[in-house]
């Protein structure tokens, strides 16, 4: 499959890993909008937040579950802010789901 984060998980391409277990896998953004900015992906290729269904919706919950474990070892004690695009208005580049987590800095609050 022609899909980027798939080969990321596959080591067909290089990044930066910060987490992985037998379902997710997350990994630094190339192009960090914050100090902290990590991206955090299923194994299983899901399209984006339109796709999530009731046979893969565990997945997500799992990675909400990873979350905190993360931002607690990156250290964002201040909060963090964890954001999914889904789709082209939201700027949704890559079409493997995947859910930032932005921190480190106190963040803007605009949200469009
Ligand atoms: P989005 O715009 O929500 O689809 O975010 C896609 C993000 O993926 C964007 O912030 C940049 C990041 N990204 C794209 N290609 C790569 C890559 O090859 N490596 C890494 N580490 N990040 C990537």
């Amino acid at each position: 499959m022609d899909c980027i984060f798939c080969k990321i998980i596959a080591g067909d391409i290089p990044s930066t890993k910060v987490y992985e277990d037998e379902q997710v896998y997350a990994f630094r953004d190339i192009n960090p909008q914050a100090p902290t900015h990590i991206l955090v992906i299923p194994k299983a290729h899901i399209e984006s937040v339109n796709a999530v269904s009731p046979e893969n919706s565990g997945v997500v919950a799992h990675i909400f579950e990873v979350i905190p474990q993360i931002a607690k070892a990156e250290g964002l004690t201040g909060g963090y802010r964890v954001v999914s695009n889904c789709g082209a208005d939201a700027g949704q580049t890559v079409f493997h789901l995947h859910f930032h987590i932005l921190g480190g800095k106190e963040l803007a609050l605009e949200m469009a």
